[in-house]
């Protein structure tokens, strides 16, 4: 199935299992990349998952079929996030090189080997509903948050994927850093801002750094 426009986006956390076969999963990864597939591996840390890969590909039958590949390998998903890449509606007045990049991004970036990934979603509360917020207001705020996101400029590159109707949070939050305490730094800088402090939400954090599949099993 092809979308119209951006790419489909797949996180997969996984843990190997007995039954891991090394050189199955390398050959599910290696399959995808020469299907188009943009594929991004990470070692994880935690009890939460040992194996994050993200892929990126207009056609979301290449990524079923590598999930498959994964899971046939004998790797065991026990997370996972589905979005779909997008222009965010405060951002449509970017420049068209950077909204193309927005749409179809180029990764991973270089030099910036740490790597973070969770979901997030604004709030609908009677006190603080982001989507009963007129247009203006959230846009000054996502200015507010642009302007703090920019003073990491050069240590961080976010990528916002977009999930509503297609899992359980509204965006996945992928974050590729120079080091872990810019992660931490940018998100607890972030929790300040008005549309994280009053409006965010927030699913499972996972954080480790970026790797080859072939060193993680
Ligand atoms: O695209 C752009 O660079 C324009 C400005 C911008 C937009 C529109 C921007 C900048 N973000 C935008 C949209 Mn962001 N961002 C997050 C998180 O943990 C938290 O509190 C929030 C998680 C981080 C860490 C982060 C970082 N951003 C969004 C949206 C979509 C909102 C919508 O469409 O309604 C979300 C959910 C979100 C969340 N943001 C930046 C950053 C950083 C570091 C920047 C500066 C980018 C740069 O320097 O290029």
């Amino acid at each position: 199935m092809l979308m119209e426009e951006g790419v489909g986006v797949v996180h997969l956390l996984a843990k190997p299992t007995p039954g891991t076969d090394r050189e199955a999963v390398i050959a599910a990864v290696k399959q995808a990349e020469a299907d188009g597939c943009q594929v991004i591996t990470a070692s994880m840390l935690g009890h939460k998952a040992d194996v994050c890969v993200m892929a990126l590909s207009p056609d979301w039958s290449v990524l079923r079929a590598l999930q498959t590949g994964l899971q046939r390998a004998g790797l065991e998903v026990v997370d996972s996030y589905v979005s779909i890449t997008e222009v965010s509606e405060y951002a449509k007045g970017l420049p068209e090189q950077m909204l193309k990049d927005r749409l179809y991004p180029n990764l991973p970036p270089e030099g910036l080997p740490a790597f973070c990934f969770y979901p997030m979603s604004k709030k609908r509360e009677a006190h603080a509903n982001w989507f009963a917020t007129p247009f203006e207001d959230r846009k000054s705020m996502m200015m507010e948050h642009g302007t703090s996101g920019r003073k990491f400029a050069g240590q961080l590159v976010q990528l916002i994927t977009a999930s509503s109707g297609l899992d359980d949070f509204e965006w996945g939050v992928t974050l590729f850093a120079k080091s872990p305490e810019v992660v931490k730094n940018v998100v607890y800088t972030m929790r300040f801002d008005e549309a994280s402090a009053l409006f965010g939400e927030f699913g499972d954090f996972y954080v480790g750094y970026l790797d080859y599949i072939e060193n993680m099993l």
